[in-house]
């Protein structure tokens, strides 16, 4: 089959006029779950897996400083959607350019070719595999994990990010800060008092927290920082007022895998007061990724 030229292999610019707003439109009483697909990796083949995910996006880049932490950088490919949607959902376009495996010009495609019909939501970031043909996750909580876990045969990971000792430790900050921050910074920066409150709770515990610990869980880098740190990176002003809690995250910023997988102008406002994160910051002792 004659490869398609590049522009044939790209969405048409967003248009809401034509497209509407991106929304999910569902029956009530539709039991599945919205975001149905879980599986696991069990084959941990190089060159197998593809990961769909948007610069933006703090979900996906826990996936892609995972993938980079986990050494994986040659094992699992990445391509990025546009930061921009209509109602078509995310699309492939001419600034991070086609999709590289499929072709696909809409990220919708790639979940009606793993179910037809699909009515959920066309979210990044996606695990797709190419063996099956289909979307293996769009569940952030296990991708991120199964890089970090299920590829030891073929990678040499830099950091140890979900040791067994450290699991428990990193599911229970999880449960704390996963509403708190992670989804608790949505719902502040909507005007929810409650949510706000909860929030700068969290930052101040954390200050003290991170005041004795270079990183939440001891002196190594886990999945517990990379969840908080995807937040912190896209929170703005008013995190130096909490000065370990912004040492600490200036300091990630230092690790290639955090600062590639990072870019500031996919999720800030232009013109908005921005952070000086290349400032050096002093810390307790730790192990280096
Ligand atoms: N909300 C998702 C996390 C991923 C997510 O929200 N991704 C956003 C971009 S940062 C997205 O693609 N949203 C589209 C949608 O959820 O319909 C989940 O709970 O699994």
């Amino acid at each position: 089959m004659p490869k398609l030229p590049r522009s044939s292999r790209l969405a048409s610019p967003v248009d809401t006029a034509a497209h509407g707003e991106y929304r999910i439109v569902r029956s009530p009483d539709d039991p599945r779950p919205l975001y149905r697909f879980t599986d696991r990796v069990t084959e941990a083949v190089p060159g197998r897996y593809h990961v769909y995910a948007g610069w933006f996006c703090p979900w996906s880049q826990r996936t892609t400083i995972a993938l980079e932490l986990a050494g994986l950088r040659d094992v699992v490919s990445v391509s990025y959607v546009d930061n921009a949607r209509d109602g078509r959902g995310w699309a492939f376009r001419e600034r991070y350019g086609p999709d590289p495996v499929n072709g696909f010009t809409l990220l919708r495609q790639a979940y009606e070719a793993t179910e037809p019909d699909f009515d959920g939501h066309v979210s990044v970031p996606v695990l797709w595999d190419r063996a099956r043909g289909r979307v293996l996750s769009n569940d952030f909580r296990t991708i991120g994990i199964d890089f970090a876990t299920r590829f030891r045969d073929v990678a040499e990971p830099l950091v140890e990010t979900y040791p067994e000792a450290l699991r428990e430790e990193i599911e229970q900050l999880d449960a704390w800060l996963g509403p708190a921050v992670n989804h608790g910074v949505q719902r502040a920066a909507a005007g929810d008092a409650a949510a706000r409150t909860a929030l700068l709770d969290a930052f101040a515990t954390l200050d003290e927290r991170l005041a004795t610990r270079r990183y939440l869980t001891g002196p190594a880098i886990t999945e517990a920082d990379i969840r908080l740190w995807v937040t912190l990176v896209r929170y703005g002003t008013g995190l130096e007022e909490y000065p370990h809690l912004w040492a600490y995250a200036r300091d990630l910023y230092t690790v290639p895998a955090f600062r590639d997988t990072t870019d500031f102008s996919t999720f800030t406002a232009p013109g908005a007061p921005a952070l000086d994160w290349t400032a050096p910051a002093e810390r307790p002792e730790g192990v280096s990724a």
